[in-house]
């Protein structure tokens, strides 16, 4: 039988968001769940319903006064999310309606809940565990099909498992470790070094697998950065315009129009892209215009990738060796979208062909001196930038550039960067343990770095908890979850 803690008060909150909609859910945790309701409802006895039964009924306020016909659903616990009893209500979506029931509760004696204070009894009644609650969290805010991919598999305990096990072989050798320290005296060796360095080994691979997936986890949670830059009147703030499908930035023939970011997002293929529109890359006097490159170039140096839009009745501008320049030093994983843009123009417009701009290409490729961010196969292409082809070949050639992040779909990935971050530290101990076994260093030693080791894993179920971390893993949650 679990072991199912009781806080003593009953909870209440509105689950789902305030405001007028066709229905709304009143959830309610705690041992006088039932009973309260009990107390307010016109129809079946609900203090004698079974679990996981629905009923349909009268909610009376305690003015005697009908407040809403509804359905309450019971669960009694341990059987319940929470691990307690627990009582849903579904009234009419009337903001009123919503707010009379549940301050009718509270004056019957319930409490209003703090930020995800549901998931918290849930996680400290063993329902689930801390990662499996920021799942739940994750799930909730998933704007994409790939996140939403991700943050179901968290939910259902396959990334947990992954760390219990490794957990677990962890705390078995400390344990034999710690007992040799019993026998100090007569220098036995219960736990096999060898065994335990390639253990250690083991899992500092696992560990590094697993935090190098990060990267690609939080792309997918916030959205692939796509910054678009060029020099000013290429065309960014058309294209940016064009992707979105609405008119987000000012569009003007007057260079330097757009010197803030303006940014949206948008799902193409199951994944989420931020789009990013800067001010025009030039030597500028204009203050303001100044502050705008500098926060450009701020964008470009956290890009994923960079629609590079070059105005093909212009001619070639060294700003563009500064776009070059900071891909490769700067941010040297970020990729590329050459787009030539203008193409709709007379040809006698162009300040220089399509083939002449490939060469160039080439020539920079090839130049090693120069020390180019160029690969050579960077998707070259011609369009106009409003225009609805251009925008299709873009969305293309974003999908392919971007598969690296949905590849990763199949695997366990990380995507909270406090996960990261212990397992980071995890791993620091574990790279002192395996320095210790190399060094021979005296048993206590090395089981104090295993220890730490286990200590930082726990924390990303929950294994080890302080009320600080919970607290601020909770308060981030919406009320009513
Ligand atoms: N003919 C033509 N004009 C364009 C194209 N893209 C942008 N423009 C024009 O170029 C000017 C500058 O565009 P804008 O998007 O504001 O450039 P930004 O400064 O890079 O944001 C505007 O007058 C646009 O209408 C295009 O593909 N073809
Ligand atoms: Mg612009």
């Amino acid at each position: 039988m679990e072991q199912i803690i009781s806080f003593g008060d009953t909870i209440v909150a509105l689950s789902t968001p305030a405001g007028s909609g066709a229905l709304a859910l009143i959830r309610l945790s705690g041992p006088a769940a039932v009973e309260t309701v009990a107390d307010a409802w016109k129809g079946a006895d609900l203090r004698l319903a079974a679990s996981h039964t629905a009923h349909l009924g009268e909610y009376i306020g305690r003015d005697g006064k009908p407040l809403d016909q509804c359905v309450a659903t019971i669960y009694r616990g341990p059987r319940s999310f929470t691990g307690e009893d627990m009582v849903e209500i579904s009234v009419h979506g009337s903001g009123w309606i919503q707010r009379a029931v549940v301050n009718d509760l509270i004056e019957r004696g319930l409490r209003p809940a703090a930020p995800g204070e549901f998931s918290q009894r849930a996680f400290l009644n063993g329902k689930i565990d801390l990662a499996q609650a920021e799942g739940i969290a994750d799930l909730i805010g998933a704007s994409s099909r790939a996140a939403h991919s991700l943050a179901i598999r968290q939910t259902k305990g396959q990334f947990s498992r992954k760390l219990d096990a490794m957990r677990d072989s962890l705390v078995e050798l400390a344990s034999l470790l710690e007992l040799e320290l019993d026998f100090s005296e007569e220098d036995v060796e219960f736990a096999d070094r060898s065994r335990l360095a390639s253990l250690a080994e083991e899992l500092c691979a696992t560990i590094t697998r697993l935090a190098d997936s990060y990267g690609a986890g939080s792309v997918i949670k916030e959205g692939v950065n796509v910054v678009i830059a060029g020099i000013p009147n290429a065309g960014k703030s058309t294209l940016l315009n064009n992707l979105l499908g609405d008119d987000k930035a000012i569009v003007s023939d007057i260079a330097g129009t757009t010197r803030d970011v303006i940014e949206d997002t948008r799902e193409i293929g199951g994944i989420l892209f931020r789009f990013i529109d800067t001010a025009g890359l030039r030597e500028s006097d204009d203050v303001i215009e100044r502050i705008g490159i500098g926060r450009a170039r701020e964008r470009l140096a956290k890009a994923s990738v960079v629609i590079w839009v070059i105005d093909v009745t212009s001619p070639l501008s060294p700003q563009t060796d500064e776009i070059r320049t900071s891909m490769r030093d700067i941010n040297p994983d970020c990729r590329l979208i050459l787009l030539l843009n203008k193409t709709d123009l007379p040809r006698d417009r162009w300040s220089f062909d399509f083939e002449s701009f490939k060469d160039s290409l080439k020539n920079l490729t090839e130049s090693q001196e120069n020390g180019s961010a160029f690969h050579g196969d960077e998707p070259l292409l011609c369009g106009s930038a409003g225009s609805e082809s251009t925008a299709k070949e873009i969305e293309n050639c974003l999908e392919k550039t971007s598969r690296r992040f949905i590849d990763r779909e199949a695997d366990v990935v990380i995507t909270n960067a406090r996960h990261y971050e212990a397992l980071l530290r995890g791993r620091d101990a574990l790279e002192r343990v395996l320095a210790g076994l190399r060094d021979g260093l005296p048993a206590d030693l090395i089981a104090q770095d295993l220890r730490e080791a286990t200590h930082h894993l726990g924390t990303i179920t929950g294994a080890v908890t302080t009320d600080t971390l919970l607290q601020t893993i909770f308060s981030r949650f919406c009320v009513g979850k």
